[in-house]
């Protein structure tokens, strides 16, 4: 399993469910601060140009909810997968994996190139989400009750970074416990680790600025 990566991009959520389910894999570097995500050999793996991308031996997958989904179908060796397709709570789960509104908000950008977003219309959109959020987790300490999915994956780290990137969520609720619940998963604690090792490895990835490359590792 090859994991199309930068640090400090949404790749980290990529690398935290393959922490999760332990599947081995390594990483083809893509510093997108270089421009790395439009060379060919990049392109060939996702014409869209963006992290993460994997490539599990010949098939390619990009886009965050479906490298996700991708990987909680199919790389449960013992539990199965996260959620089977005749759960009557994979609707729900197929919700929150493309929870696209909640992604954008997250980081106050949108795929579409508007990223200068204004803040004021990012707390609006987190408002809605936020009360969809808060009846889902009533049931239990995870989206979908006592199984923490790949759905868990995506909305605490978007939560995360509406929460302690942006400061759009308020200390000491429901969705600040459900960030600080699902960030202290041995998982995430690993990923992170790595994350933060890789970004000190290259410090225009530490500092976002744009120096440096590291190629595209075949
Ligand atoms: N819709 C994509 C968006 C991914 C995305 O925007 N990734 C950023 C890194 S966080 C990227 O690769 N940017 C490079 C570019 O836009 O050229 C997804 O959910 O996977």
């Amino acid at each position: 399993m090859k994991l199309y990566y930068w640090p400090k991009t949404r790749a980290f959520r990529a690398l935290w469910i393959l922490e999760q389910l332990r599947v081995p894999y390594e990483f083809a570097y893509v510093s997108i601060r270089a421009g790395e995500q439009n060379a060919p050999a990049f392109c060939s793996v996702n014409p869209m140009s963006k992290l993460p991308a994997l490539d599990d031996d010949g098939v390619c997958v990009a886009e965050l909810g479906a490298v996700l989904l991708y990987l909680a179908d199919n790389k449960y060796p013992q539990a199965g997968p996260d959620v089977p397709t005749d759960n009557p709570l994979r609707g729900r789960f197929l919700m929150d994996i493309f929870h696209g509104r909640l992604s954008q908000t997250g980081n106050g950008g949108t795929d579409d190139g508007r990223t200068g977003q204004q803040r004021e219309f990012r707390r609006d959109d987190l408002g809605r989400v936020e009360k969809v959020i808060e009846s889902a987790l009533a049931d239990g300490p995870w989206l979908l009750g006592e199984r923490f999915t790949a759905a868990d994956i995506l909305v605490s780290s978007t939560l995360q970074i509406a929460y302690m990137v942006a400061k759009l969520i308020e200390p000491g609720g429901v969705l600040s416990d459900y960030v600080a619940r699902a960030t202290s998963r041995e998982a995430h604690e690993r990923a992170a680790s790595i994350n933060k090792q890789e970004a000190q490895k290259v410090p225009s990835a530490a500092s976002q600025q744009q120096t440096g490359t590291v190629s595209v590792k075949p």
